[in-house]
């Protein structure tokens, strides 16, 4: 038992974990409030974001009185690092640095408790459980494509604050959750479209999971805020989990627009099994993933998972999802 002990040193840290109330945006303005006229105007803190904060317990926290726990650490580059003042941090609002570097830590860790809630750590293998890195800077996420680390996070400040909404975060966290399942992933194309899908398609869950639904914005809309930036149509979504793009004659070569030809399929298996069995046996299905693995060979594999775990009729609803996009015969 001494032994055994010693080799958990996760026993010993838990010991320094803390909680400490914060004010974040759950998930975001434009969705909490079902407010498509919202805009960034330079930052400020206009009254009609004050129905949006909401004030939350940050938990796994290291007891450093900083951003800083068991699943990520925020780096911010853009004021003054967020600290614990009496206890809590302070009621920060969208107009302070602080406000987003509070929205990373929430979202990262509220993203890992949802993978947590469906066994990944538990009755499944861990998945993602170690310390990321949430960097926030003035460019962030406009030049993420250059990283070759996909492990932790950079986000950044053109137009909206990205981490002004926790669709950005959670799906940035998506490639994180690959990375940690498949090292590099994401090497070609249809691997590339796959992790864009995935983080969007986890953006929602996760969302939805911690804010419930139905939503007052379209459910399957990713990122309803921080895209009124640069959307001019109504509902604003940076990309969507409900579209009609077919494999292969609407593939354009570019990841985030081919993505949406596999988030659709993630959406109808969802539709079909519910969020817990679609999430579980889709993130499952990851882990027999290579880095370059195509629609094809992905699909098979997700299927596989959700016959391994849920039977055939699960398998059989993956199968239609996939055959309706196009990805399998
Ligand atoms: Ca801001
Ligand atoms: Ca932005
Ligand atoms: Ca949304
Ligand atoms: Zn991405």
């Amino acid at each position: 038992m001494v032994l055994l002990a010693a080799l958990l040193p996760a026993s010993a840290a838990h010991a320094a974990v803390t909680s400490a109330t914060a004010t974040v945006f759950a998930p975001n303005p434009v969705q909490a409030l079902g407010r498509q006229d919202l805009t960034d105007a330079k930052d400020a803190d206009l009254p009609e974001f004050a129905a949006a904060y909401r004030r939350v317990t940050l938990t796994d926290l290291d007891g450093s009185g900083k951003l800083a726990g068991r699943y990520v650490v925020v780096k911010s580059s853009t004021g003054k690092a967020a600290t614990l003042s009496g206890g809590a941090f302070p009621d920060w609002h969208r107009d302070a640095d602080q406000f987003e570097q509070v929205m990373g830590y929430y979202w990262v860790t509220t993203a890992q408790h949802y993978l947590q809630h469906l066994g990944f750590g538990s009755t499944l293998r861990p998945v993602n459980q170690r310390q990321i890195q949430l960097r926030i800077d003035q460019y962030g996420g406009d030049n993420s494509f250059l990283r070759e680390d996909k492990a932790n996070i950079t986000l950044g400040k053109g137009g909206v604050d990205d981490a002004e909404d926790a669709e950005v975060i959670v799906h940035e966290y998506g490639h994180s959750v690959q990375d940690g399942q498949v090292t590099g992933f994401g090497t070609t194309l249809e691997s590339g479209a796959i992790g864009e899908a995935f983080g969007d398609y986890l953006a929602v869950a996760v969302t939805s999971w911690a804010t419930g639904v139905p939503t007052l914005t379209p459910e399957a809309c990713v990122a309803d805020w921080d895209s009124v930036s640069y959307t001019a149509r109504t509902p604003h979504c940076l990309r969507r989990l409900d579209g009609t793009k077919h494999y292969p004659e609407d593939v354009v070569g570019e990841v985030h627009a081919d993505g949406e030809i596999w988030s659709r399929a993630l959406w109808d298996i969802r539709t079909a099994l519910g969020d817990t069995k679609a999430t579980t046996l889709i993130v499952e299905a990851q882990f027999a993933f290579t880095p370059d693995i195509t629609f094809a060979a992905a699909a098979r594999a997700t299927v596989d998972a959700a016959q391994r775990l849920y039977g055939p009729a699960a398998a059989q609803a993956a199968r239609a999802a996939f055959t309706a996009r196009g990805l399998l015969p």
